[in-house]
C-alpha cells in the first residue's frame, strides 16, 4: 500500500464571502496534494470552514440572520470557490458537523483527563475579528481612541467566568519539541518568531466562553461554549477519525505531514495546537508551514478599503490556470506577494503563451505536417540532444526537493528554465533548415522537443492541471501513464503514435482596453 500523506488548509471563517487570500491558500496546498499523489503518495487533502465563534454570531445578528443561516450560506460559497478552483480536496469539513462535535468533546476530555483544565474567571482584552485573547503588552491605543491588537484589529474587554488549559505548562516541552524537530515549523522567519515567543513565558489560556452560546458546548457543564480556537484546530483530526477509530479507514493518515495556514495564526498552530495535542496524548503534526499574505497592488487587502478581490471574478477574466500559475509562479512561497492586472498579464505572457504554448504549438506542429502526423523516429542523440532530454529527465528531482520545502515558485522555475532551454535548442537545431538537408536529423531535434514537452506537461499537472491535461492530449500521452513515475526514460514517446494537429492551450492576453483599440 502507498504511503499516506495528509495536508490541510487552514478552515476559513465563512462570516462573508471567500477573498482572494483563501484562493490562494486553497490553490498553494491543491498543488501540493497533486504533486504528492502524482508522485505515488496516497494523499488525503481536507479543506472546509470554521464555523462557530463570536465574529459569526456578530456578523449574522448584525445581517439579521441566524448564525446557521450565515455559515451554511457562506460555507456553501467556499465549496463553490473549491470547485471553481479545481481544487481536489478528498473531504470538506464543516465544524458544525457532528462528527466534529462528538471528536471536539472528547478531546477536551482527554485533556482535562490528563488535569489540564480548570475552572476560573478571565479578565482581559480579546479581538473579535482575530477570536484571539492578547495581553496588555500586545495592545496600544491609537490616535483614534481605540484599542488596538498587534494584527492591527481593534480588542475588547472580556470579563467573565472561563476554563482555562494549562497552557503554561507546556512551555518547556513546546521548546523541546522545536528544538528536537527542527521541520516542525517553517519557513525559519516563522519558526523564529514562534520560539521567541514561547521563550518569552506562555500563560495559562482561556478556553471557554459564558457571554454568548455559539459554539461546542464544554462537556458536563453547557453554560459553557468552547473557545473557537479549540474547536476549529480540532477539525483537522476529526476528518481522520483517529480519536474515535485508531484502526478506521482514515485513521492513517493522523499525524498529517502539513499544515498549510496563513502566517497570521502561526501561533494558534505552532502552539496552542500541539500543546492540546500533547495534553490529549495524541500525535503531534509533523509540519506546520506558513505562507505570506497577498497585497493587492502592495497594499492589504480589507473590506474597508474595498480592494478585496472577488477570486471569481479574476477566475472569469484571465482563466483559471492563468490564475494558478501566476499566484504559484510569482510569489515566493512563505512571503508576501503583491498582485495586479498588469503583472499577471505579463508573467502568462510570457511563460505560458510564448514560453510552453509556443513551444508546443511550433513543435508540434511541425511533427504533424512533415512526420507523416505521427511521433517521428529519435535517431542517434548528438551532444546536444543528451543534454536537453538530461535537463528535462533531471526536472522530477529539482522539483522535489522544492517542493518537499514548500518552494512552490522554485519548482515552477524550473520547470520555465527548462522550456527556455528548449527553445534555444530548438531555434539552434534550426529544425525547419533540416527538413531539406537531413530529415532524419530534423526527426530527431521534433522527436526530442516533443518529449521536453511531454515532461514539462506532466510536471506542470499540479499547476496547471486542466492545461497540462491539454497539453499531454496534444502529445498522446495515455491516461495512465501521466503520473512521476513515466518521466524520464520510463515514458519516453514512442515512434509512430499519431498527433492531432495542436490546438492553442494558452492563449495570448489581451487587456480589454487594447482589444477595444484594436
Ligand atoms: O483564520 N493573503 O480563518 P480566515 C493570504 N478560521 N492568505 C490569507 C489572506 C491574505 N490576504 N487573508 C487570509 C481563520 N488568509 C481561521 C482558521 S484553522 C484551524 C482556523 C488566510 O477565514 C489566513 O491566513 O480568517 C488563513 O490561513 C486562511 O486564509 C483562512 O483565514
Amino acid at each position: 500500500m502507498s504511503d499516506p500523506y495528509y495536508i490541510t488548509t487552514a478552515i476559513s471563517y465563512p462570516n462573508g464571502k471567500p477573498h482572494i487570500g483563501h484562493a490562494y491558500e486553497l490553490i498553494a496546498t491543491d498543488a501540493m496534494a497533486r504533486f504528492q499523489r502524482l508522485d505515488g503518495r496516497d494523499v488525503f487533502f481536507l479543506t472546509g470552514t470554521d464555523e462557530h465563534g463570536q465574529k459569526m454570531q456578530q456578523t449574522a445578528r448584525a445581517e439579521g440572520i441566524t448564525p446557521e443561516a450565515l455559515a451554511e450560506r457562506n460555507s456553501n460559497e467556499f465549496r463553490a470557490m473549491g470547485k471553481l478552483l479545481n481544487a481536489s480536496n478528498d473531504d470538506f469539513i464543516r465544524t458544525t458537523e457532528k462528527r466534529h462535535h462528538e471528536t471536539v468533546q472528547e478531546v477536551w476530555r482527554r485533556m482535562a483527563a490528563n488535569g489540564d483544565i480548570y475552572k476560573d474567571s478571565y479578565a482581559g482584552w480579546y479581538s473579535v475579528r482575530d477570536e484571539a485573547y492578547y495581553q496588555e503588552e500586545e495592545t496600544e491605543v491609537r490616535a483614534d481612541g481605540v484599542r488596538y491588537g498587534p494584527q492591527g484589529t481593534p480588542v475588547e474587554w472580556v470579563e467573565e467566568e472561563s476554563y482555562f488549559f494549562r497552557l503554561s505548562a507546556y512551555a518547556e516541552p513546546l521548546l523541546r519539541h522545536y528544538e528536537e524537530n527542527p521541520d516542525f515549523i517553517g519557513p525559519a522567519e516563522r519558526r523564529n518568531e514562534v520560539i521567541s515567543f514561547v521563550k518569552s513565558g506562555l500563560k495559562d489560556l482561556s478556553i471557554s466562553r459564558t457571554t454568548f452560546d455559539w459554539g461546542i458546548k464544554v462537556p458536563d457543564d453547557p453554560k459553557h461554549v468552547m473557545y473557537v480556537w479549540v474547536d476549529a484546530l480540532t477539525n483537522y483530526i476529526t476528518a481522520t477519525g483517529y480519536v474515535e477509530d485508531q484502526n478506521g479507514p482514515r485513521a492513517k493518515y493522523w499525524p498529517a505531514d502539513i499544515h498549510v495556514i496563513g502566517k497570521d495564526i502561526i501561533r494558534f498552530h505552532a502552539v496552542y495546537w500541539p500543546a492540546f495535542l500533547m495534553s490529549a496524548k495524541l500525535p503531534l503534526p509533523k509540519r506546520v508551514y506558513a505562507h505570506g499574505f497577498l497585497l493587492n497592488k502592495g497594499e492589504k487587502m480589507s473590506k474597508s478599503l474595498g480592494n478585496v478581490v472577488d477570486p471569481v471574478n479574476l477566475v472569469n477574466h484571465f482563466g483559471l490556470d492563468q490564475v494558478r500559475y501566476f499566484f504559484l509562479r510569482e510569489v515566493s512561497f512563505g512571503h508576501d506577494g503583491s498582485y495586479s492586472e498588469e503583472a499577471i498579464a505579463t508573467r502568462i505572457n510570457a511563460d505560458l503563451a510564448n514560453g510552453i504554448g509556443n513551444l508546443a504549438s511550433r513543435s508540434l506542429s511541425m511533427i504533424v505536417k512533415n512526420c507523416d502526423g505521427k511521433i517521428p523516429e529519435c535517431g542517434e542523440p548528438t551532444d546536444a540532444d543528451r543534454e536537453m532530454l538530461a535537463s528535462a529527465d533531471g526536472l522530477i528531482e529539482i522539483c522535489r526537493e522544492e517542493m518537499n520545502r514548500q518552494a512552490i515558485h522554485k519548482a515552477v522555475t524550473a520547470i520555465i528554465a527548462v522550456v527556455s532551454e528548449a527553445d534555444r535548442y530548438f531555434a539552434g537545431q534550426e529544425p525547419w533548415a533540416l527538413k531539406k538537408t537531413d530529415p532524419a536529423r530534423m526527426a530527431t531535434v521534433l522527436y526530442v522537443t516533443a518529449e521536453v514537452v511531454r515532461q514539462i506537461a506532466i510536471l506542470l499537472q499540479p499547476i496547471v492541471p486542466d492545461s497540462a491535461a491539454k497539453l499531454l492530449d496534444l502529445v498522446a500521452v495515455p491516461q495512465d501513464a501521466r503520473d512521476f513515475a513515466r518521466l524520464g526514460a520510463a515514458g519516453r514517446l514512442v515512434a509512430g503514435t499519431p498527433l492531432e494537429a495542436p490546438k492553442p492551450v494558452f492563449p495570448r492576453y489581451v487587456a480589454p482596453e487594447e482589444t477595444a483599440k484594436a
